[in-house]
């Protein structure tokens, strides 16, 4: 039996998430087109029969200034350093000429950060779907076979699961020989009170444009489970959108309530899905000028 943990890395939008989600077979990460979807670390637990892999989803590691992007970027490599494992996660290029093989001062602080590291790296050349040629990938894998000492290098699509399997076989292969570390049962470290806030920040990441989706933060005032008229169970749950300037806020709220309401109802249908009950959530959209620049706000907002 082997067991550990292991961290995915890489630059924000390479799909990590989609990743995580398409192994552990159900939603846990919030995937969106926008980068720096993920925020937080996310564990998801990998059962094999011979083996127990818990994956670290970390946040893009990528280069902005504000306190906030540095707690991400800080989230990401400190779960590298971490883990037994490391899975450097790059996207195949899509031009038709091949380009985007170059490694940029982003992908750098990575490959800087990994080098230090002994502990085993593997590298996923991820979105391969969309590859017109797949000789494409031969300057890629060269470029990077330079960079690192990968312990394997798999091309792989999180997108339609092509060499997906492969991959957590190959990354189970790399980890400690041990007992498991969570039950057979337990998927994630998170409580459902963090996902309610993730698909509601996700819904806004998906509705809204420009710096709004960067400049919000979502807690839970209240989550509360309880039985529905029919006997069964219901969630009711308190949310705050918080916005970093007072001029985002009639955006959020949108003509006549129309756009919290429908971030509110898509993310009460999406969670639903998820806790399998119906949910009820009430939205309220408050200033908290600035939070992105600070600490104090980052921790109070539940960033710590
Ligand atoms: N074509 C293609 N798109 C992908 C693949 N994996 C992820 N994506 C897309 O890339 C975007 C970013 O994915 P996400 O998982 O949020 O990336 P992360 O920031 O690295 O966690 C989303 O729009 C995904 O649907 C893939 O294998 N192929
Ligand atoms: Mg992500």
């Amino acid at each position: 039996m082997r067991s550990g943990f292991c961290a995915i890395v890489g630059r924000p939008n390479v799909g990590k998430s989609t990743f995580l989600n398409r192994v552990l077979g159900q939603k846990l990460a919030a995937v969106t087109p926008k980068p720096q979807t993920t925020r937080h670390r996310i564990l998801g637990v990998k059962n094999l029969p011979d083996a127990q892999i818990v994956f670290v989803d970390t946040p893009g590691v990528h280069r902005g200034k504000s306190e906030l992007n540095k707690y991400m970027v800080e989230q990401a490599l400190a779960a590298a350093a971490e883990t037994d494992v490391v899975l450097l996660m790059i996207e195949a290029p899509a031009g038709k000429d091949g380009g985007g093989t170059g490694v940029g001062p982003g992908q750098q602080l990575i490959v800087d950060a990994l080098a230090k590291l002994k502990q085993p790296i593997v590298l996923a050349i991820n979105k391969i779907d969309r590859l017109r040629d797949p000789a494409q990938l031969l300057p890629v894998i060269e470029r990077w076979k330079e960079l690192l000492p990968f312990k394997e290098i798999v091309p792989m699509s999180a997108q339609d699961g092509t060499q997906a399997d492969k991959l957590v076989e190959l990354c189970a292969a790399l980890l400690p020989e041990g007992p498991r570390l969570y039950p057979d049962d337990v998927v994630t470290d998170r409580h459902e009170r963090f996902f309610a806030a993730e698909t509601v920040r996700e819904q806004i990441f998906l509705l809204l444009k420009e710096e709004i989706p960067y400049d919000t933060a979502v807690t839970i005032e209240r989550f509360e489970e309880r039985r529905g008229q029919q006997g069964g169970r219901e969630v009711a749950i308190d949310a705050t959108i918080h916005l970093a300037r007072a001029s985002q806020k009639s955006i959020v709220i949108g003509k006549a309530g129309a756009g919290v309401k429908t971030i509110g109802m898509r993310a009460r249908a999406e969670l639903g899905a998820m806790l399998g009950c119906p949910v009820h959530m009430k939205l309220l959209v408050a200033v908290d000028p600035d939070w992105t620049a600070s600490r104090g706000a980052l921790k109070r907002l539940g960033y710590e």
